[in-house]
């Protein structure tokens, strides 16, 4: 037996783990965590052991497949590139180019071919239907960065490391190992701020695995925590602990917060987030108290009827108090392929909207709540034919059911993806690329949004099968034949070429050989104040109330003294992660999914009681969309009137080939969350909001 170790990251969640990976020959004898990657320090969770069972799954597919009366069939890849192009070309040129639509999942960013070349195929297809995972999560802090920075990708990120005083409000990095903070081993990091003598606070409606090893949790009632950043921005002027330090010179609109916030005393709030007006005010004490501070929201507060708002107010609370661009605040990350460097201040937002509910663009794309009405709603410009790349929107967007109808009557559906699911069962052709380790990669996107600069580059562990292709070679070839006519030559460039010009041309003049002479990734230093430089804004200055965002509050005054937020219903559901789970996709490695279901609805006892439930119940959840049932997990971590349970189950649908998934169906919370329930300035989904009633089943 030759043993031969490999050093490669982790690209299955944004944490950016390395890996020591033994193998002999084709066989994967081991993965461990790589103890020399200066970021991870070794650690890694336990999906990255499935990176094996990815790689040895059956379920996945290599080759081009085709549905037919028969079944699916394996195609040659002439014969799919061929077809799928005609289909494109004939259904654009008979309905027009709005009449394709294209969505992509989350693993887009995920995979270096996909993220380099996708969206030169998704401009070929000169649609203006174009859909992505984005607004069924992190817009609104796009939408916020832009707004107050000048560039959607200008996201401050919490600098862990050095901070004295964490705020985490609506994430579990425990359990999602950090978003929008690539975070590897995030509780020892958590760890080391109460060892400096600092705390870390989590507000969530659900005593979730974060709140547990934090120093205080409050529950918060889904979808206002905009009420309480306005009372603890209320406290900061009141108060006079607004701080700014430097950010004075260059930022803007302080007054303009400064009143709209005045309505929205800590006693006004908290009938509306069931917290205390003395808890809110210690906490803005805290914040102010701390050496350095930062307050970081995540998925759950995004995904809510307020998101562009409560990400707006996060920023601004970072900013009032001196936090933004400060060691141990929130900081702007310097990465080695800078796409920043030349970016520019444009609008981004609003250029057209979607035809049927007339909801707006963002960043070239219209929100994924609708979708479904798209494909269903007759007349000029109806989506006749979709492309699905990397995602799986029946069960990751909201009202599924509708979206599994809507795909089912395409005239046509092509796929990008490994796996025929719930989504791709409604493809009429599938192109699978190699993934995983059978592809070279770098991180273009999460090193823009992690705690520490770092840079790393890895080769493919195992070479792609036979007459498989790569995302980028699929991506680069149905884009060069839709822009040019059959005869044009063309060869497939791999994405290193221009990896290694970013590298180069990046502010610390690396190569992609110095990122291949080093396996283990190159320390670049901690986050580094960088303001007002690096602003985007056209006037390099800070927006801390921008008008959009200030015209909202309108809006949300509406809800202040007002159940609008239970809809007539009694229980507000909420989802949750769990570290073995991956969105939808990776319920297929039997070592992740075995054990205790974890697909259950999580209840209060009080609420259990009220409801005449026990332990053993089963009961129906029903929404103004649709119903599910499924077992209860009577537990205190849920805030009374709060229910939860995990996305991405739901793999009994007919037709989906994934053999251990079946096992371990589960139902879909996305069968009733609802695609009217938004944040309505942006069209984001507000998953957390959705109003639902609870019944016990037999
Ligand atoms: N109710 C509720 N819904 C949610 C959420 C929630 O919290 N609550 N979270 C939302 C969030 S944050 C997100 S990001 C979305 C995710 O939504 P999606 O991105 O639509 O869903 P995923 O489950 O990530 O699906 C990934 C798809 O990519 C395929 N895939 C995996 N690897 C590869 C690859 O290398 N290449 C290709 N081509 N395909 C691949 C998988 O087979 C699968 O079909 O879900 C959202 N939906
Ligand atoms: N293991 C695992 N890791 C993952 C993923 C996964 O599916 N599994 N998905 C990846 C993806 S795509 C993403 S986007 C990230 C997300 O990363 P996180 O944002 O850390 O994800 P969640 O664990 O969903 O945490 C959201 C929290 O918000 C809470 N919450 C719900 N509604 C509200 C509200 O109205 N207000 C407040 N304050 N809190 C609320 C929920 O109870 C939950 O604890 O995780 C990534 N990492
Ligand atoms: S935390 Fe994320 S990056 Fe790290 S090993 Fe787990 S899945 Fe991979
Ligand atoms: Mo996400």
């Amino acid at each position: 037996m030759t043993v031969l170790t490999h050093y490669r990251t982790c690209n299955l969640c944004e944490a950016m783990c390395g890996l020591e990976i033994s193998v002999d020959g084709s066989k994967i004898i081991k993965i461990e965590g790589d103890k020399n990657d200066p970021f991870s320090r070794g650690h890694i969770c336990p999906k990255a052991v499935a990176l094996k069972d990815i790689y040895e799954d059956n379920n996945r597919l290599k080759f081009p497949v085709k549905r037919t009366i028969h079944g699916w069939q394996q195609i040659s890849w002439e014969e799919a590139f061929t077809e799928v192009i005609s289909k494109i070309k004939y259904i654009q040129a008979k309905y027009g180019n709005n009449a394709i639509g294209m969505y992509q999942g989350n693993p887009s960013i995920h995979n270096l071919g996909t993220s380099m070349n996708s969206p030169a195929f998704a401009k070929a297809l000169r649609t203006k239907n174009l859909f992505s995972a984005t607004s069924a999560d992190q817009l609104p802090h796009h939408f916020a960065a832009w707004q107050m920075f000048g560039h959607p990708m200008l996201m401050p990120i919490p600098d862990i490391d050095h901070t004295d005083y964490m705020l985490i409000i609506g994430g579990n990095p425990i359990a999602s190992n950090g978003s929008i903070m690539s975070v590897p081993d995030v509780a020892n990091r958590l760890k080391a701020i109460q060892k400096r003598g600092g705390k870390v606070i989590v507000i969530d409606p659900r005593f979730t695995e974060t709140a547990a090893k934090a120093d205080e949790h409050h529950f918060i009632r889904p979808g206002t925590d905009a009420f309480l950043l306005l009372a603890m921005i209320n406290t900061l002027f009141a108060e006079n602990l607004i701080a700014l330090g430097i950010l004075a010179e260059f930022t803007d609109g302080i007054e303009i917060l400064r009143e709209l916030s005045q309505p929205f005393a800590p006693e006004k709030v908290e009938k509306q987030t069931g917290i205390s007006a003395s808890t809110i005010r210690q906490l803005a004490y805290d914040f102010t108290k701390a050496k350095a501070a930062v307050c970081y929201g995540r998925v759950g507060v995004s995904v809510q009827v307020f998101g562009s708002i409560a990400q707006w107010l996060i920023n601004a609370i970072n900013v009032l108090t001196g936090n933004l661009d400060r060691e141990g605040g929130a900081m702007f990350t310097a990465p080695a392929v800078d796409f920043l460097a030349r970016a520019k201040a444009e609008n981004k937002f609003n250029r057209w909207q979607s035809r049927v509910r007339k909801l707006p663009e963002f960043l070239g794309e219209l929100p994924v709540a609708t979708l479904a009405e798209e494909i269903l709603t007759e007349g000029e410009g109806q989506i006749k034919a979709m492309i699905t790349s990397c995602g799986n929107p029946v069960l990751s967007t909201p009202n599924g059911v509708q979206v599994d109808k809507a795909l089912e009557q395409l005239e046509f559906m092509v796929a990008i993806d490994i796996y025929i699911n719930e989504t791709t069962r409604h493809a009429h052709i599938i192109l699978p690329p190699a993934t995983g380790l059978e592809v070279s990669h770098y991180d273009m996107t999460f090193h823009v949004l992690a705690v520490r600069n770092t840079a790393k580059y890895s080769e493919a562990l195992f070479t792609k099968a036979e007459g498989a292709k790569y995302d980028w070679e699929i991506y680069q070839e149905l884009a060069h034949r839709l822009n040019n006519s059959s005869d044009t030559p063309f060869t497939a460039e791999p994405p290193e070429l221009k990896l290694d010009m970013g590298l180069q041309f990046g502010p610390y003049s690396l190569s992609l050989k110095q990122l291949k002479d080093n396996p283990h990734g190159i320390d670049l230093g901690a986050l580094k104040p960088c303001l007002p430089q690096r602003l985007l804004t056209l006037d390099k200055r800070i927006n801390i109330a921008p008008d959009l965002l200030v015209k909202d509050i309108d809006r949300l005054c509406r809800y202040l003294d007002d159940d609008a937020l239970q809809n007539g219903f009694d229980y507000l559901l909420i989802g949750r992660r769990h570290l073995r789970d991956n969105n939808s996709w990776m319920h297929n490695a039997e070592r992740l999914v075995k054990g205790r279901n974890r697909c259950t609805l999580m209840i209060h006892s009080a609420d259990a009681k009220k409801l005449n439930l026990d332990s053993q119940s089963i009961v129906k959840v029903s929404s103004r969309v649709g119903a599910v049932e499924l077992p209860i997990e009577i537990t205190d971590h849920m805030m009374q009137g709060v229910v939860s349970m995990p996305h991405g189950y739901g793999h009994a649908r007919k037709g989906v080939k994934l053999d251990i998934a079946a096992k371990y169906a589960g139902v879909s919370i996305n069968d009733l969350t609802d695609e009217y329930i938004l944040d309505e300035l942006t069209g984001n989904a507000a998953f957390n909001n959705v109003a639902v009633r609870i019944e016990r089943v037999g």
